[in-house]
């Protein structure tokens, strides 16, 4: 058994140049661990607080010193001799430590960073890959996961608050068939992102790269940015429909305003029956896989509704509608509005909460998407627990711009480890 003899924190920039919290994890035995976290714009309405310095005289009020103090001389303290392996302790421990619901007295930036630096370092002692070791730990929460490569969400295109401005849903995405390996989803998904980059470049459209390295054009409307997708694929030996396939973030709560939902495909502002009959449009044209966010997260009826008459041709995901939180989950199954949930720690703060939260969504055989977020560092703790916890989808972000590469090319690397047999 190993001991932590020291836990600390230090202010790093993310893939925004907006402050993060990084948190190292010194073992007795010398060994340390290193874990950051990321940050999302907007934050969701049930997100927990990340905490920010609010001190305009450095980076515009963004810096997060104080959560870096909270480490330093609060949370790091009340872990120090306790064994790393003992992550549930760990983490009830900093829940209780802070003493709020929604972490906000130190920080979820603060809480997340060190509870994943705990779990790295867990790993380390245990001398385990971190994704055996997560796969270990998620069977205590009932999570019965057989380690495997999650099918890669490819957000191929950028729109909402990560792109240009111009395109009202935040994210066009392109997935391959769940039936490819990593390595040829992965392929087929560069390959795809590749005829994208072209084909807007012969359009004379903008091709430069929004914050999750998918493309940021200037197309006029959200239909156009399917119609790109569409015209790409038939250009790479893929077929859509067979090979790959669409989805759509369209982070609803975004372009919500006055009760009505205004994108420019349409000259009025909809009401949430008219958005719902557009999405089914969309979806008679583009056969998409899996739609996110299509309502605000409060439209409960919107979203029952929605997986009423959609759920049995597409997979209908929350995200800002579930914020990782086992209260709205809970409420999501008895409501019936949706069938998959994105699984993004910092929404919640530790590693154990997030646990739990998938194991409730398991026993309603939903299906698991674990997500980077649009502001990134190049951590990749997310990959391994996404192999961990045998999640079904990833969602790291466009093949392109290190802190999403890192997370793609670390499931990479997993891969060859599981296919060799070595762990
Ligand atoms: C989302 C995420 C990640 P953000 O909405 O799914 O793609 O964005 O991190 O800004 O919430
Ligand atoms: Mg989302």
């Amino acid at each position: 058994m190993s001991k932590i003899s020291k836990i600390w924190a230090r202010e790093i920039l993310d893939s925004r140049a907006i402050p993060t919290v990084e948190a190292s994890c010194l073992l007795d035995t010398g060994q340390v661990a290193i874990a950051s976290v990321p940050s999302a714009t907007p934050t969701g309405k049930y997100d927990s607080l990340e905490l920010r310095d609010q001190d305009t005289s450095r980076y515009h009020g963004k810096g997060v010193l104080k959560a870096v103090n909270n480490v330093n001389n609060i949370l790091g303290q009340v872990l120090i001799g306790m064994d790393p392996i003992d992550q549930e302790v760990i983490d009830k421990k900093l829940i209780d430590t802070d003493g709020t619901k929604n972490k906000s007295k130190y920080g979820a930036n603060a809480i997340l960073a060190v509870s994943i630096a705990t779990a790295k370092a867990g790993s380390l002692s245990a001398g385990k890959t971190l994704y055996s070791y997560i796969n270990q730990m998620a069977a205590k929460f009932g999570i019965k996961a057989k380690e495997h490569i999650p099918t890669p969400i490819f957000n191929m295109i950028n729109g909402g608050l990560h792109g240009a401005g111009n395109l009202d849903f935040q994210e066009f995405h392109v997935i391959p068939a769940t039936s490819k390996k990593f390595s040829e989803g992965l392929r087929m998904g560069v390959e795809t992102y590749m005829t994208i980059g072209d084909n807007l470049k012969r359009r004379g459209a903008i091709h430069s790269v929004g914050d999750e390295g998918g493309y940021a054009p200037n197309l006029f409307t959200n239909a156009d940015a399917f119609e790109i997708l569409v015209e790409s694929i038939k250009e790479t030996p893929y077929q859509l429909g067979r090979d790959v396939f669409l989805g759509l973030d369209a982070a609803a709560s975004v372009f919500y305003k006055n009760g009505n939902y205004s994108i420019r495909d349409k000259s009025s502002p909809l009401t949430d029956d008219d958005l719902l009959e557009y999405y089914k449009t969309l979806n008679n044209q583009y056969h998409l896989a899996i739609l996110e966010d299509a309502f605000q997260e409060d439209a409960w009826n919107s979203w029952k509704k929605l997986y009423t008459e959609m759920s049995e041709q597409l997979t209908v995901v929350g995200d800002d509608l579930l914020a990782t939180n086992p209260e709205r989950v809970v409420k999501a199954i008895k409501e019936k509005a949706c069938n998959a949930i994105l699984v993004k720690p910092n929404q919640l703060g530790t590693i154990t909460e997030t646990l739990r939260v998938i194991s409730k969504a398991l026993a309603s055989s939903w299906k698991i998407i674990v997500s980077h977020r649009s502001g990134e560092t190049n951590e990749w703790f997310i990959a391994d627990f996404a192999v961990g916890i045998g999640a079904d989808f990833v969602k790291f972000g466009a093949p392109s711009r290190g802190e999403r590469v890192a997370k793609y090319n670390r499931l990479s690397a997993i891969e060859v480890e599981l296919l060799s047999g070595r762990m």
